[in-house]
């Protein structure tokens, strides 16, 4: 007998609880969240976490940062590809990205050039979930991600498992512009900025960690503001 879509997204959410369980130790051991002592200063947020990393300030308006090009990226164009050191490959469609569980989720931006954009609210799918439908094998350790504009940024396996890691395709309520990295554009609110690739076209499991874009122009390999772990 076929399967339902309910059977099939009931499978996609238990491989995806089944992947953030078994990497969920490093998860939890890693920065950010879990430090006991951060760095920053100001009131706590949601998280416990002071409002803003050290050497950061606020912004209102969201700034664009981009390598000098912003490519038009249409949604029947746009394709996602999962590959490297997994056992099922996959590329999504947009039909098939939309079909995925969908979550909303607040959080704060922070780019390594020191400005920090508040409470945002994304629409997106949780980058776990696309990660399960491709079944990283034990071995994989780390994300390069690439885009079309040419940039590439490379991340732990543990940092982008956590929750709040999305694919997002919506910004408070909007869809996201091509400016920002419409239509689709990875976020990592624990990380500074650059680790979340606009215009996301391909996520390669690596086993062995490599430096991306901007990685190896100096910036740091782990990313964490609440560090002020900016280059290395
Ligand atoms: N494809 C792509 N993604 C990218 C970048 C880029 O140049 N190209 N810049 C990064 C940097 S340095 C930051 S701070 C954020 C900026 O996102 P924004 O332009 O939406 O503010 O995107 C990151 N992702
Ligand atoms: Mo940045």
């Amino acid at each position: 007998m076929a399967e339902s879509d309910a059977e099939k997204l009931q499978r996609i959410v238990e491989a995806r609880m089944k992947l953030r369980d078994r990497h969920l130790k490093r998860i939890e051991s890693s920065p950010a969240r879990s430090d006991p002592n951060p760095l920053g200063s100001g009131e706590r947020n949601r998280h416990g976490m002071p409002r803003l990393p050290p050497g950061q300030h606020l912004t209102k308006s969201w700034p664009v940062l981009d390598l000098g090009v912003k490519p038009e990226v249409s949604t029947s164009a746009w394709r996602l590809t999962v590959d490297g050191a997994v056992d099922a490959p996959v590329t999504l469609d947009w039909a098939a990205f939309q079909a995925l569980p969908q979550v909303k989720d607040d959080s704060d931006f922070h780019c390594v050039t020191t400005w920090s954009l508040m409470d945002s609210t994304w629409t997106g799918v949780p980058v776990s979930t696309v990660l399960a439908l491709a079944q990283p094998k034990a071995e994989a350790t780390h994300l390069m991600t690439y885009a079309a504009d040419g940039y590439t940024t490379n991340l732990p396996i543990e940092e982008a498992l956590k929750d709040d890691v999305l694919l997002v395709h919506a910004w408070n309520g909007q869809p996201l512009t091509k400016e920002h990295g419409g239509p689709v554009r990875m976020i990592t609110p624990q990380l500074y900025a650059w680790k979340g690739a606009k215009w996301i076209n391909r996520i390669e499991l690596l086993t062995k960690d490599r430096p991306g874009f901007w990685e190896v122009r100096g910036y740091s390999m782990t990313a964490h503001p609440w560090r002020d772990d900016r280059y290395s």
